[in-house]
């Protein structure tokens, strides 16, 4: 199937730390195996529910999903996203940088029902500033947004104020219920589009994460308007903001993205 372009995602956040270590020695005690899982903040699943539409609750550790791709439409245009998931291999940083490179969008995923998954974005988000390019576009992910209101560790408002303060997109989602989890990918790509449509983004550079498809009859017009560099739109902006603004036709480019 033809595309106008091809974005390459990369999934990121805790598995819990040392689990690899740890998984054959603790592997029949029972209840550990339980405080590994819950040391997982979703990323397969997400991956899962928007490349498959389904939700599997028990993943195993290693051999999770490690590739998905779909075929999204933004602004009439077909744009494929190519999105690897870093599947348990978090313990080995090395292997997970090589990730990095060459992603034109990371989701950045944390669990509202356990803090500590919250605390250490920062250290996730130095990784990626470090490893990923400078155009890549972060979209921040409240996952398990699903639960009881008692199990809630992290607000909303706290997830809102850390990615404003990074210059991240937000939304909360939930890979179970598929709840904005369509949301977190596509707006993700719609930023990107945004970039490449004003000019920040070269699409021809493939190390951005982003390649240009065959277009049957189709051409595309890049401009490459040296006075924006540096403009962005991923600033302080949240999914739900960007379709309110879409809606009331005051967000730009629409139409003529991609
Ligand atoms: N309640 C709830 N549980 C979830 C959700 N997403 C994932 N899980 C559970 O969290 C566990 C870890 O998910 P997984 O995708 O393997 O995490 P990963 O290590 O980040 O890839 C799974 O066993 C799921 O049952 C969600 O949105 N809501
Ligand atoms: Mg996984």
């Amino acid at each position: 199937m033809s595309y106008a372009y091809l974005f390459k995602y990369i999934i990121i956040g805790d598995t819990g730390k040392h689990i690899l270590l740890f998984f054959t020695v603790t592997y029949t005690k029972s209840g550990f195996l339980e405080i590994i899982k819950n040391a997982r903040v979703g990323k397969s699943c997400l991956l899962l529910q928007f490349t498959d539409k389904r939700f599997q609750r028990v993943h195993d550790l290693t051999i999770g999903v490690e590739f998905g791709s779909r075929m999204v439409t933004i602004n009439n245009q077909q744009v494929k996203l190519q999105i690897w998931d870093t599947a348990g291999q978090e313990s080995f940083r090395s292997i997970t940088r090589s990730y990095y490179r060459g992603a034109a969008g990371a989701l950045l995923v944390y669990d509202v029902s356990r803090r500590e998954t919250f605390e250490n974005l920062n250290a996730w988000l130095e990784d990626c500033r470090r490893h990923a390019n400078e155009y890549v576009t972060i979209t921040l992910v409240g996952n398990k947004a699903d639960g009881a209101a008692a199990q809630r560790q992290v607000s909303e408002e706290e997830g809102l104020r850390f990615a404003r303060e990074n210059g991240l997109l937000f939304v909360e989602t939930s890979a179970m219920t598929s709840a904005n989890v369509d949301g977190a990918f596509i707006e993700t790509a719609r930023v990107i589009c945004n970039k490449i449509e004003e000019g920040y983004l070269d699409p021809t550079n493939e190390t951005n994460g982003v390649k240009i498809g065959y277009m049957p009859g189709g051409r595309h017009h890049h401009h490459h308007d040296q006075s924006r560099e540096g403009e962005s739109r991923s600033g302080s902006v949240t999914i739900e903001e960007m379709e309110k603004e879409r809606a009331a036709g005051t967000y730009g480019s629409v139409g003529k993205c991609c």
